[in-house]
């Protein structure tokens, strides 16, 4: 058995045990207060959710089992040559909350590579879908072909304990995590390069054989995907996609189903599809200012998208009320690699200008940039310019956090989600009653 199983393993008995003496202690703990706006509003900020392997703070931003961006770069084991930890050291740390060796990391991509095939089944279904279909489409509908072969399904049709779920979950988690890499660059290939397959190279590891399989051996393009897939991959529960996967998992739906369902709120432009409409916008910025914008057209230009009732994409968070570090991540990796580049200075000049613009309109809570501002001006250097296909190196990397909850998950026995909703009626008695009080 693998050691990350093992570990894991030997983890689920104590974190029951917790769980179990806090709902025991303080069940009846107040957490929370609701008012009517966030009932409207989205829910934002209710305390209502759990989630163990990352946590969200407005300020600081994205902290992985207690640890930041900078804290993983400089903890989490590297691949030969690659000055970026691997997803597969970030997936062993958020499920067991232990930093991995390097073997140990090495035993995870060997247990990924044996599971990578695709079936034939999945091949042909992916081969009848239009070439042209969105890529996100493609990548959603290629995780829910794959249900077929789930374990968790056949297990819970024969009868299986509650206490036993997480094992086929795990099981269905590492094919799926195995699989991904393969699926995103048949679709990246077919809809863009004809339909060339490339085989994975058994001798690199899971982000370096991304890049492979969709053609680029450049070795720091291969530290651009384990950058990538490293920060995209989990930022707390209450997003959409990490939400719709905990949601549909908690119907007991298997991996498959939920990370499916997932991926379709990523689509969304308002969430991950966002990284390639900040691309496309900026190539329409460069467009149509011939090249470099001055500050002064930038101004402009950006006030132009507002006032036509567009969002400027990349920038604002329901949570965040800073730069997003993954943004900064992301910068920090231009600066050294590409700091002359056009798109670049653009992308600069944008983070100097579009803050202000968004103050002085005076309605997003948070005018600084997110993740999805800055991960398209790489792909885009390194020559993947098809950035309809954005979202999918996304989803990839979003796999690996929403799958490691959801194991744990299923091995705490969490419950089905089933907020109860209310009719506007009661929403405006309620008001009423406050006001004549
Ligand atoms: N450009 C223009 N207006 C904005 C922006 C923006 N970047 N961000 C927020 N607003 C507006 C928002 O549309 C809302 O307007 P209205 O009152 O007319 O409905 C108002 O400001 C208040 O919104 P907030 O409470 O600040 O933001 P909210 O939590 O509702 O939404 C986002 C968060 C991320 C959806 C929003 O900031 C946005 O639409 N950003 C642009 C799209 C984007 O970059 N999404 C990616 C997020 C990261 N990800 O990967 O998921
Ligand atoms: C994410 O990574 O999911 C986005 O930043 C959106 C969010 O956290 O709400």
């Amino acid at each position: 058995m693998l050691d990350l199983k093992e570990k894991f393993m030997s983890k689920v008995g104590p974190m029951r045990e917790r769980v179990q003496k806090l709902v025991k202690d303080g069940g009846d703990v107040v957490v929370d207060d609701v008012t009517i706006s966030q009932v409207i509003g989205g829910m934002r900020d209710i305390r209502c959710m759990t989630w163990m392997i990352s946590d969200l703070d407005p300020q600081e931003g994205i902290r992985f089992r207690g640890e930041t961006i900078p804290d993983l770069q400089a903890k989490l084991p590297k691949a030969p040559g690659g000055s970026e930890p691997i997803p597969e050291a970030v997936f062993y740390f958020l499920l067991t909350g232990e930093v991995p060796t390097y073997e140990n990391c090495v035993a995870v991509t060997e247990e990924w590579r044996r599971r990578s095939a695709l079936p034939d089944h999945l091949v042909k279904t992916m081969e009848s879908v239009p070439p042209d279909t969105h890529p996100m489409t493609q990548f959603s509908l290629a995780i829910l072909a794959l249900q077929r072969d789930s374990k968790f399904a056949a297990k819970y049709r024969a009868g299986m304990k509650k206490t036993d779920y997480w094992d086929p979950m795990y099981e269905d988690v590492m094919d799926i995590l195995a699989k991904l890499p393969e699926i995103a660059a048949r679709i990246y290939m077919r809809a863009y390069k004809g339909g060339k397959f490339i085989a994975p190279d058994p001798k690199l590891d899971w982000a370096a054989n991304q890049a492979h399989m969709i053609g680029n051996d450049n070795p720091e393009f291969y530290d651009l995907m384990r950058l990538y897939l490293v920060i995209h991959c989990d930022h707390e529960a209450g997003n959409v996609s990490a939400h719709t996967c905990h949601l549909v998992g908690s119907a007991l739906s298997d991996a498959f189903y939920s990370l499916s369902a997932a991926m379709n709120g990523l689509a969304g432009p308002l969430h991950g599809l966002a990284n390639q409409e900040v691309l496309r916008w900026i190539m329409d910025v460069m467009k149509d200012l011939s090249g470099v914008p001055t500050k002064e057209q930038l101004y402009k230009y950006l006030w132009d998208t507002l006032k036509s009732g567009k969002v400027i994409p990349g920038y604002g968070h329901a949570v965040l009320r800073k730069t997003d570090p993954r943004y900064v991540a992301q910068r920090e990796f231009a600066l050294k690699h590409l700091p002359n580049y056009d798109m670049f200075r653009v992308v600069s000049d944008i983070y100097e200008v579009a803050p202000g613009i968004l103050i002085e309109q005076g309605k997003a809570k948070n005018p600084w940039p997110n993740v999805d501002a800055h991960s398209g001006v790489l792909l885009y250097y390194y020559g993947i310019t098809e950035y309809d296909f954005y979202t999918v190196f996304f989803g990839v990397s979003r796999a690996i956090g929403i799958l490691s909850q959801l194991i744990w998950s299923r091995a705490l026995g969490f419950a089905i989600e089933r907020p109860k909703s209310v009719l506007l009626e009661w929403l405006e008695e309620k008001a009423a009653a406050a006001k004549a009080q």
